[in-house]
Order: C-alpha cells, then sequence, then structure tokens
C-alpha cells in the first residue's frame, strides 16, 4: 500500500477546517498512519519549497506557512498519492473544481488548505524530511474488506 504526505496548512487551522479536510479523507478509505501538529520554519520549507524559491511570491509563501503551527500527517491506501491529489484539486482554489478541497474551500492561489505530495518518489522524500520511522504506524484496519476487492491489494 502506498503512503502519501499531507500538511494542513495555517489558514486550514485558523478557519476551524481541520476537522472537515480530515473528514474527508478518512470518509474516502485512507488511513491516516502518521500526525502531528508542527511549527514550520525557514529551513525547513527553503527544502520543502525548494522549487519555488525564486519566484515572487515566496517571501509570502514563507510567512503564510509559518503564520502558526500546521498540522503533518502521513495517509496510507491504493494509489494514495493520485487519490489524494486528485481530492486536493488544482494549486489555484479559484481554478479548482468543485468538490475537490481547495475548490470547495479556498479561493486563493496561495492560501489553498493543503500541501500534498505530487508523485510517490516527492512523497518518500517528504515522508522522511518530517517524520521519523517510529512515527509512523502500521496497524490493521479490521473493516480494511470494506474498502478494497481481494485483486486491490
Ligand atoms: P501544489 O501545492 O499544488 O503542489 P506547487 O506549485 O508545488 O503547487 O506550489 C506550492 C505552494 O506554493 C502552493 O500550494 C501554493 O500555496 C503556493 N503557490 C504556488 N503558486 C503560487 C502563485 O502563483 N502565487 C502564490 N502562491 C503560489
Ligand atoms: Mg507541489
Amino acid at each position: 500500500m502506498e503512503q502519501t504526505f499531507v500538511i494542513l496548512k495555517p489558514s486550514t487551522i485558523v478557519r476551524g477546517l481541520v476537522g472537515d479536510v480530515l473528514g474527508r479523507f478518512q470518509r474516502k478509505g485512507l488511513q491516516i498512519t502518521a500526525m502531528k501538529m508542527a511549527q514550520l520554519d525557514e529551513q525547513i520549507l527553503r527544502v520543502h519549497y525548494a522549487h519555488l524559491v525564486d519566484r515572487p511570491f515566496f517571501p509570502d509563501l514563507m510567512q503564510s506557512m509559518m503564520a502558526t503551527p500546521v498540522i503533518l500527517m502521513v495517509l496510507k491506501g491504493k494509489d494514495a498519492v493520485e487519490v489524494v491529489r486528485t481530492m486536493t484539486g488544482a494549486t489555484n482554489g479559484r481554478k479548482a473544481a468543485p468538490g475537490t478541497i481547495r475548490g470547495d474551500y479556498s479561493m486563493s492561489g496561495q492560501e489553498n488548505i493543503v500541501h500534498a505530495s505530487d508523485s510517490p518518489e516527492s512523497a518518500k522524500v517528504e515522508i522522511e524530511r518530517f517524520f521519523k520511522p517510529e512515527e509512523i504506524f502500521d496497524y490493521a484496519l479490521p473493516h480494511f474488506r470494506n474498502f478494497y476487492a481481494p485483486d486491490e491489494v
């Protein structure tokens, strides 16, 4: 089973949307294998958003991501990276399809509720960046057979 990495961004915390967003992932059938609150700093954000450091909006993005603590999590499921990216929607909330998290909760290209890994390779790197191995839990879901056919797992 694949794992992906998600951040509930500061705007999600201050707007009281943590339960709504987390509930969507759980109702979908994704398993939470790690979760914690953390205050991000400039050092880790420069690595996490290395592909954006030269963009003019980067200082604003840093400020936004450090505004409050965030919630970090690892979600597990078949094709979890792609499933969560589909649920997340386009980067700009104004362009994200209704029904996606950003499409339903965001009007902004920056304040867009969640980060989600964009490939299995980046998921692996991001999970290792933010979690120690002992913070990620391997446990059985008793109702697993209600989520997948035998040939899907
Ligand atoms: P993603 O979050 O959909 O993977 P990325 O291009 O990796 O999109 O950008 C990371 C984050 O940087 C976005 O989620 C958003 O918060 C911010 N961002 C990206 N592009 C813009 C922009 O044009 N203006 C402001 N913020 C942006
Ligand atoms: Mg990205």
